[in-house]
């Protein structure tokens, strides 16, 4: 009989710390079931972020390192350096990954660095109560911008695109973003991560999937709320789909995004936060 559905070995039988609602866990449980299914556990080694994802060392049940907020990608050019048959996984949240470690990620895509990163995108600061992040959506309200991100006031600028930013440079070979909105799109995203996971394996660098994730405590939303609100202003503003893949397999569950240039209307936004 063919198994369809148990809980992953490399996902720790424990309560998360996590709201109702928050997407980290969907995405952890995605990440574990891949790494149940290639058979890696004892090889996958995942350095945590500085953000709600902070304790995730207590839910994978595999190697896990955690570096100063920022830093993981440096962490993980190391260790996929020396164990270059591992499973790297850089998790990242949008304030460790786009703000503070801005420059660390950008390196280690130009270099073509091993390991495969993913990044939680909730266009906020989750962990430290809801401040601006560099992808915080135009409009949106936030602990730091209360009447909501202007470009034009106080230096706020625009929402930073990770995934088209970091698909740009020579030294990333897969760039993709999913979102954990819904069934069909948990299953394209568990698709991009798998081809990534692969891709590594294979031996190729820079892998990366940014994933769409709710926040609804810090967007002041409840989950349901929430997740209407990520369809109607995130995936807009940060489109779905393949943004980069010169690996030379195919296989994608969608067609590849177009990347826009327009922002998301701010009047879209006012609901969040
Ligand atoms: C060097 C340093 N600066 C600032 C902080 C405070 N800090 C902790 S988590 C965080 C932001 C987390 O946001 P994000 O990465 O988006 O993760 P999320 O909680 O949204 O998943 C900040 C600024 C810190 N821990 N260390
Ligand atoms: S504050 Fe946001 S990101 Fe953090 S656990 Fe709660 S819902 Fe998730
Ligand atoms: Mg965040």
């Amino acid at each position: 009989m063919k198994k369809l559905y148990g809980f992953p070995e490399s996902l720790c039988k424990v309560s998360t710390k996590y709201c109702g609602g928050c997407g980290h866990g969907v995405i952890h449980r995605i990440i574990t079931g891949l790494i149940d299914e290639m058979g890696l556990r004892e090889k996958s080694i995942i350095t945590n972020p500085v953000g709600c994802a902070i304790w995730a060392d207590l839910y994978f049940n595999f190697d896990s390192v955690q570096p100063p907020h920022g830093r993981t990608p440096a962490a993980a050019t190391g260790i996929k350096r020396v164990l270059s048959d591992h499973l790297v996984i850089c998790y990242q949240g949008d304030g460790d990954m786009a703000a503070i470690g801005t420059a660390e990620m950008i390196h280690a895509a130009n270099r073509g660095e091993k390991f495969t990163t993913i990044f939680v995108n909730n266009a906020i600061y989750g962990m430290t109560g809801g401040q601006m992040a560099p992808t915080t959506l135009v409009g949106q309200k936030a602990a730091t911008a209360p009447y909501g991100r202007d470009p034009d006031a106080a230096g706020m600028g625009y929402p930073i695109r990770v995934g088209e930013l970091l698909a740009q440079l020579d030294g990333s070979r897969y760039i993709a973003r999913g979102a954990v909105n819904n069934a069909a799109n948990i299953r394209k995203t568990r698709g991009y991560i798998k081809k990534a996971f692969e891709a590594q394996m294979a031996g190729n660098g820079f892998t990366m999937v940014e994933v769409l994730s709710p926040c609804p405590t810090n967007w002041s939303l409840d989950p349901v709320k929430a997740v209407e609100w990520l369809e109607e202003n995130m995936i807009p503003a940060f489109p779905l789909g393949e943004i980069k893949n010169t690996l030379g397999f195919a296989g994608a569950e969608t067609k590849p995004a177009a990347a826009k240039t327009e922002q998301s209307p701010a009047a879209k936004v006012q609901g969040a936060a």
